[in-house]
């Protein structure tokens, strides 16, 4: 896997992920700027499935985006770390995998999910996002790529730190 610095909505991958809500219809953040770049279109896809658990994931076509597919998932919201946020947390990246795998997709492109309104603990949400992308790419036959891009530098660290702790650890 790679990390990057960057805007997702610019990606050129197969799928990007959406940290998105149980509505499905849009909101601030990456989900904002997701839906504004791909256009009505997508609000529209999204309304037909009338909401999405915390941690599954839907997907759609992307729209005007460069990606060929956006992967719909509700992160879960911090409260704590009593409330199975590390194991919704897991689910939303893996169930995202697997529908970029089911779909065909080679290469993936992740914001970090529930790191920002849904204030997921930084260094927590990227050990977990890079140990569940690290085991999934192990077995995928056709996901090759997935990419976190991080929106700010602070992000970007804390996704190489988890990386490099990973890599020494397995
Ligand atoms: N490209 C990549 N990352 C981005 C971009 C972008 N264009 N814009 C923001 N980020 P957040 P959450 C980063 O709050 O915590 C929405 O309203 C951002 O800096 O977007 O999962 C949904 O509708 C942060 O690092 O998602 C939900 O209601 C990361 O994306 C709620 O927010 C995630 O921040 C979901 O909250």
């Amino acid at each position: 896997m790679e990390i990057q610095l960057g805007d997702i909505t610019k990606s050129k991958a197969d799928a990007i992920v959406n940290a998105a809500n149980t509505s499905l219809l849009g909101g601030g953040g990456v989900d904002g700027a997701i839906h504004r770049a791909a256009g009505p279109k997508l609000l529209a896809a999204c309304r037909k499935f009338n909401g999405c658990p915390t941690g599954e994931a839907r997907i759609t076509p992307g729209f005007l985006l460069p990606a060929k597919f956006v992967i719909h998932t509700p992160g879960p919201i911090w409260q704590g770390g009593q409330k199975h946020e590390a194991q919704l947390l897991r689910n939303s990246y893996q169930n995202s995998l697997a529908l970029a795998e089911k779909y065909a997709c080679q290469t993936v492109a992740f914001p970090s999910i529930s790191t920002g309104v849904y204030a997921y603990p930084l260094a927590a949400a990227a050990n977990i996002a890079v140990a569940t992308i690290q085991n999934f790419l192990k077995q995928a036959k056709q996901v090759q790529q997935v990419t976190m891009i991080c929106f700010d530098e602070v992000t970007m660290r804390a996704y190489q730190r988890a990386l490099t702790d990973h890599l020494k650890n397995t």
